[in-house]
C-alpha cells in the first residue's frame, strides 16, 4: 500500500504517532494510500522549519534567484505532469479531460505569473518639506509577512494549494500546508519538486490530517504562525477566525458561494448553454464558483430548460482515464449523502425533475463510488434551502423572470457573494448590470475565463481580502514605510 507522508524541513516523515488514515478513490471507493496523520509534534516541527528557513538562505537570497527557482517549479511540475495528472485524478476522481486542461497546467502557472509579478510591483515614495528646509524622503518596502499557513480544500486541490503557496513565496514567505485529508497526493508530490529543483529546507512543509481538533485547528492556533490563507466553507472560516483571533493573524479567505447565472431575453442560446453546462456540472458540480441557481428570461425559458437537460444527459460518466468521460464522482460517501439529502429535498418541496435525481446505475466495478447524477429542477420557490444553501454538487435550480431589475434582486438575495455569469449579447445591458452584482467576481458570456492578474475573492460571506494579481500582495506581504531626514 502506498505511503503518503508528511514533508518537513525537505524530508519525508511518518507521523510520532505512528497514526494514519485512508485516501479513498471516491470513483469505486478503494483505499489508494495511507497518510500519516499529524498531531502537536509534527506542526510543531513544521513551523519551526519554516521560520528557520526564513532566517537562513531562503530569507538571505536575492529576488531574482528566488524567482528562478520558483519558474523551476513551474517547470518541473509540467514534466513531471502526468504523475500529477494521475495523483490528482486518483484522489478526485475528476476525469483527466479536466484535470489536464485546468488542475495541472494552472498548478504550474501559479508559481511562475507570481514569480513574474512580485518582481514588476513597485512601491510608491513621498518627500516631503521639512522646517529645517532639508526635507526627508520616504518610501515603502515590501516585506514578507513570515510563516503563512495555507488550508486547503478538496475540489481543485493543486490548483488550490499552488494558488496560495506560489504568492507566499514570491513573497519571500515559508508556508505550512495542511491539504485537505480527501486529497493529500499532490501536495506531497510537490515537496519531491521542490527538492528537486534546490528549494531551500523548511521553505514548503506539508502537514497531513483533519480540521478542527487536529492539524487544521493547531496551524491556525500556532503562535508561531504569522497568517492563515484558507479556501473552504464558509462556517469552517468562522472556526478558524475564532481561532486565529487570540494571535490577531492576518487572514485571507476564499469561501463558499451560491451563485446565480442571469439569462438575458437577448443571449446568445448557444454561449449560454455550453457557460451554464459548465458552470453547473463541471467537476461534478464541486467549484466554488458553479452556478445552483440560474434566472432566465420567460421568453427563453423553455428553450434554455430544454437544452441544458439535453446537454446533462449527455454527460458521460466513468473513471478519469477512459476516452470520452466528462463527469466523475463526489469526493466521499459524505459529501455524497450530503448532495443527496438536497436531491430528497427538491422531491418532498414539489420540485418539478427535469432531470437527474438520484443515483446512477454504475457498472460493476464504479458501483462502490460516489456517483450522483446530474440534476436540474424548476418550480421551487425561493425560500427552499436547495435555493438557498451552498449543496456543491451537480445540480441547479432555474427560474424564470420578467425584467432585469428582477433578475439582480433575484440573484443578489443570498448572504453569499462570490460569482456571477451574465448571458447578453446587449453591451449596455451587460456594463448596467454587471457592476450592480453583489459579487467579487462577474463574468459576461462566460465562466471561470481566469486572467491570474486579476483580483479574485468573494463579498458578503464569500470570503475575505483578494488574492490574484498584486492584490494578494496586501496579504503575503506587509509594507514598511523608511523614513530619511535629509
Ligand atoms: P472545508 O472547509 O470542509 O475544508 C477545507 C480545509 O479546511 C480542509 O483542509 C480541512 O481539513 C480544513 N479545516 C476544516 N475545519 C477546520 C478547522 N476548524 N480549522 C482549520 N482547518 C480546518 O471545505 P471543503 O469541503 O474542503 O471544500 C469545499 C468548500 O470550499 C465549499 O464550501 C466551496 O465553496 C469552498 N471553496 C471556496 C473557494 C473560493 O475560492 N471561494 C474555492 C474552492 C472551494
Ligand atoms: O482560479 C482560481 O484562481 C481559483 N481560486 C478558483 C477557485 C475555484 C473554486 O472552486
Amino acid at each position: 500500500m502506498k505511503q503518503i507522508k508528511h514533508f518537513i524541513n525537505g524530508e519525508y516523515v511518518e507521523s510520532a504517532s505512528g497514526r494514519t488514515f485512508e485516501d479513498r478513490n471516491p470513483a469505486n471507493g478503494e483505499v489508494i494510500a495511507l497518510v500519516s496523520e499529524g498531531d502537536r509534534r509534527e506542526v510543531d516541527a513544521a513551523v519551526e522549519a519554516a521560520n528557520t528557513a526564513l532566517r537562513g538562505e531562503w530569507g538571505r537570497m536575492a529576488m531574482e534567484q528566488r524567482m528562478t527557482l520558483l519558474h523551476r517549479v513551474a517547470d518541473r511540475i509540467n514534466e513531471r505532469f502526468d504523475e500529477f495528472l494521475a495523483a490528482e485524478c486518483l484522489d478526485t476522481g475528476k476525469p483527466a479531460s479536466m484535470a489536464s486542461h485546468v488542475d495541472i497546467p494552472r498548478g504550474a502557472a501559479n508559481f511562475k505569473i507570481f514569480a513574474d509579478l512580485v518582481r514588476n510591483v513597485p512601491t510608491e515614495s513621498f518627500h516631503m518639506d521639512t522646517p529645517d528646509g532639508a526635507g526627508a524622503l520616504n518610501y515603502a518596502v515590501r516585506k514578507p509577512r513570515g510563516v503563512i499557513a495555507v488550508i486547503a480544500p478538496w475540489n481543485l486541490p493543486l490548483l488550490l494549494m499552488t494558488w496560495k503557496v506560489g504568492p507566499a513565496l514570491a513573497c519571500g514567505n515559508t508556508v505550512v500546508v495542511k491539504p485537505s485529508e480527501e486529497t493529500p497526493h499532490t501536495a506531497a508530490l510537490l515537496g519531491e519538486v521542490m527538492n528537486e529543483v534546490g528549494v531551500p529546507k523548511g521553505v514548503y512543509n506539508v502537514v497531513h490530517g483533519f480540521g478542527g481538533g487536529s492539524v487544521g485547528e493547531m496551524l491556525t492556533q500556532h503562535d508561531d504562525v504569522d497568517g492563515i490563507t484558507f479556501t473552504g466553507e464558509t462556517v469552517t472560516g468562522t472556526h478558524i477566525m475564532k481561532a486565529a483571533a487570540p494571535g490577531l493573524k492576518p487572514l485571507s479567505f476564499e469561501l463558499g458561494g451560491k451563485n446565480a447565472g442571469i439569462v438575458f431575453a437577448d443571449a446568445d442560446m448557444d454561449k449560454a448553454i455550453e457557460g451554464s453546462m459548465r458552470s453547473a456540472f463541471a467537476n461534478c458540480g464541486q467549484v466554488c464558483l458553479g452556478t445552483e441557481r440560474l434566472y432566465v428570461h420567460r421568453s427563453r425559458f423553455d428553450e434554455f430548460v430544454d437544452r441544458l437537460k439535453k446537454g446533462a444527459e449527455a454527460l458521460t460518466m466513468g473513471w478519469w482515464q477512459d476516452d470520452g468521460v466528462s463527469f466523475g464522482p463526489l469526493i466521499s460517501r459524505v459529501h455524497q449523502d450530503k448532495v443527496l439529502s438536497y436531491y430528497e429535498k427538491a422531491r418532498a418541496e414539489g420540485a418539478e425533475i427535469i432531470t437527474g435525481g438520484g443515483v446512477p446505475d454504475m457498472p460493476e466495478a464504479l458501483r462502490a463510488g460516489n456517483w450522483v447524477q446530474p440534476t436540474i429542477w424548476t418550480g421551487l420557490p425561493e425560500t427552499s434551502p436547495v435555493i438557498s444553501e451552498e449543496i456543491f454538487g451537480p445540480c441547479c435550480h432555474i427560474r424564470p423572470f420578467d425584467d432585469e431589475d428582477e433578475a439582480i434582486a433575484l440573484a443578489n438575495d443570498t448572504p453569499y457573494g462570490l460569482a456571477t455569469s451574465l448571458w447578453t449579447e446587449n453591451l449596455t445591458q451587460a456594463h448596467r448590470v454587471a457592476p450592480q452584482m453583489e459579487v467579487g467576481l462577474c463574468w459576461v458570456n462566460s465562466w471561470f475565463l481566469r486572467d491570474l492578474r486579476t483580483p479574485f475573492g468573494g463579498s458578503k460571506r464569500s470570503g475575505i481580502g483578494r488574492e490574484g494579481g498584486v492584490h494578494g500582495l496586501e496579504f503575503y506581504a506587509e509594507l514598511s514605510n523608511v523614513c530619511i531626514k535629509l
